[in-house]
């Protein structure tokens, strides 16, 4: 398939083709790459069960796509720039050569270690090459990696663990935030003990910290590394075979381990990776997540790599030594696509533009942006001192669930406009919904957000409860995926994003579920009852706002905040620290027993004017002292 659009017309009747025939249409999009087995079907599917299965039959690997075909042709092209968090160290250029050795050593590292097809590992470790070579070993050898994030608490990292059943967890001693060191080891320590799944422990030195390792439990990466060659062959997956899990908040309850498979994630990352930036050969593209996340797997590795393209990743910050990192970096790269999140252009806005006119950014191509709506400030900011006002902004609307980008301008072919993602990606059919249901088909109207037709990428189930995946995405409009998500639709189709309808909150890019933080809040002793909401943040885009219900009248406010505060980052981690933190005696409830969390989102915006009915409260009295002691 030509990802190459040269106008908008080819766009549409890319666009066009794909929903009249999405079969075909991806039938051709699944040619380009190596398959072991070629698929007896290309798509099975029912969204009531629901089921969805892409190129049925179909045998592959998807590091075989991303790293040994290009071999023949790139193996002394750089595949990943790795840039280290203090720019006085040096970037390392890891060739494909490289990067198939160094993978194969991993995998059979892993394999040495007695995991097999189909094991989970669990990945905690920092923005450092190896982490990329350990996520790619497991899909090599058939391990389901479960990655998570190094700022997740050692509580969270217990979930993930136990939920996925891992058996190996692989970590470092530690890493670097800015100028402070992270003993990662010592978390890892303290969550393996409540993990009786977990066989081993594989550390990699980073830091060259002591560490504490336990006899015949914890490992040395080079000690194991040392042991095994470097010949390791990829295994044959079925398309449907799971790659990996990758947990992402709920709006009650504990993460949902989102599953994505082999076949379809890897056909559709590809082509989204290509389509929406109009990647071209030799470019350098650098995307700023944190693999931990889903825009790290998708557009980070799998995307760049199976487009035989040239990542980078990225171990800093982008406030450390200075305000200049990331823009230092892309001169010292010549980075061709550079793709970001909103939270990050809103805190580099905020410093003096002498950080960015310092640097040469004129090998900028394209821009990106992913994670949450960017507001319309924000998106010019970007436009005019990074872009030039040269460079388009693709504005990417995606999610965890959704695996690759589904609403999106392409590069210098859409008609942008800031704020709004703009148009479905081919083969992407979405819905706009109201609240009874109905599909608003006209433009020109507000509602949620839903899919009505399958994408290959498309998580299958939630790893262990498939019931709660049909729960959450498929029983509140039958029939289709309903995104979590509200939305306008305009006059001329654009779609624009307005926000989550459901009770995640966005925080600095980072999902998280008001339920979540309210636990962990109160597992604090002093805490009786909690409630929390997202307000309007200039930064972080949300901000954690947190009503909390103490057994007595806290003798010092402060002090109980900063516990409070405490505890969360231990539990979850320090991303999910509330930023405001109000005592109340207690919370407006229906005669149901129901936070009306309406009133408290509006106290917390700061808007007390009308709060609407508030007559089926229990305690209507409840509202004014919430409204006096508003932060
Ligand atoms: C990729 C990723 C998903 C949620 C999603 C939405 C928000 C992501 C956005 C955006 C507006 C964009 N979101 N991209 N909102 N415009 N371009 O972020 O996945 O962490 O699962 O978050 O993020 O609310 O539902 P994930």
């Amino acid at each position: 398939m030509n990802t190459t659009l040269s106008s908008f017309e080819a766009y549409a009747q890319q666009y066009k083709n794909s929903v009249d025939n999405p079969e075909e249409f991806w039938n051709t999009v699944a040619s380009d790459f190596v398959w072991r087995k070629k698929w007896d079907k290309v798509l099975e599917w029912d969204f009531n069960k629901p089921e969805v299965k892409w190129f049925v039959g179909g045998k592959l690997n998807i590091t075989e796509n991303c790293i040994d075909r290009h071999l023949a042709q790139r193996a002394d092209q750089t595949a990943i720039i790795w840039e280290p968090n203090d720019p006085k160290d040096e970037a390392k250029h890891i060739t494909y050569r490289v990067l198939h050795e160094q993978v194969c050593k991993v995998g059979n590292m892993l394999k040495a270690n007695g995991v097999k097809k189909g094991d989970r590992v669990c990945i905690y470790m920092p923005m450092i090459p190896e982490l990329a070579y350990a996520v790619l070993a497991c899909a090599r050898i058939g391990a389901v990696h479960s990655v998570v994030f190094a700022g997740f608490s050692s509580g969270s990292l217990v979930d993930r663990i136990q939920d996925a059943g891992c058996s190996v967890v692989l970590t470092s001693d530690g890493s670097y935030r800015g100028d402070k060191k992270i003993d990662l080891k010592h978390i890892v320590d303290e969550a393996v003990e409540k993990c009786p799944t977990i066989k081993k422990t594989i550390v990699f030195e980073k830091l060259k910290i002591s560490v504490n390792m336990k006899p015949g439990r914890d490992l040395w990466w080079h000690d194991e590394i040392a042991k095994v060659s470097a010949d390791c062959p990829v295994e044959e997956m079925d398309a449907e075979d799971m790659l990996f899990i990758l947990y992402t908040s709920g709006s009650t309850g504990k993460p949902k381990g989102m599953v994505h498979t082999c076949g379809g994630y890897m056909v559709y990352i590809n082509y989204t990776f290509k389509t929406a930036f109009q990647y071209k050969d030799g470019q350098v593209y650098w995307c700023t997540a944190d693999l931990g996340w889903i825009t790290g797997h998708s557009y980070i590795l799998y995307g760049p790599l199976s487009a035989g393209g040239t990542t980078v990743i990225f171990e800093g910050i982008p406030s450390w030594p200075d305000m200049g990192r990331f823009w230092q970096a892309i001169e010292r790269h010549k980075v061709n696509i550079f793709y970001t999140a909103p939270t990050a252009i809103r805190s580099l806005e905020k410093a003096p533009l002498s950080f960015v006119e310092k640097y040469d950014l004129s090998s900028l191509k394209v821009l990106g942006t992913v994670g949450e709506p960017i507001n319309e400030e924000a998106w010019h900011w970007y436009n005019k001192n990074i872009g030039k006002e040269n460079c388009p902004i693709i504005d990417t609307w995606w999610q965890t669930e959704t695996g690759g980008f589904m609403i999106s301008p392409i590069a210098n072919v859409t008609k942008l406009k800031p704020a709004h993602a703009t148009l479905p990606l081919p083969g992407v059919q979405p819905a706009v919904m109201d609240e009874n249901g109905k599909e608003l088909s006209e433009n020109g109207v507000e509602g949620r957000l839903t899919v009505k037709f399958p994408w290959p990428s498309m998580a299958r189930t939630i790893y262990g409860d498939h019931q709660r995946f049909r729960d959450t995405y498929f029983s509140t409009f039958p029939g289709k995926y309903f995104t979590g998500d509200g939305c306008k639709r305009d006059e001329e189709g654009y779609y624009r994003i307005t926000g989550r309808v459901d009770d995640i909150i966005i925080v600095s890019g980072h999902n998280m579920g008001t339920a979540e933080v309210e636990s962990a809040i109160d597992e604090h002793h002093d805490v009786c009852e909690t409630a929390v909401v997202g307000y309007p943040h200039d930064i972080k885009g949300q901000g954690i706002y947190a009503f909390v219900i103490t057994y007595n009248k806290p003798e010092n406010e402060e002090k109980l905040r900063a516990e409070i505060r405490d505890t969360v980052s231990k539990i979850i981690g320090p991303i999910a620290k509330p930023d405001k933190i109000q005592f109340v005696s207690g919370l407006p409830k229906t005669r149901s027993g129901k936070i009306m969390r309406r009133i408290l989102r509006k106290v917390a915006e700061g808007d007390t004017t009308n709060l609407g009915d508030i007559t089926t409260l229990l305690d209507p009295a409840v509202v004014e002292e919430i409204k006096a002691g508003a932060l």
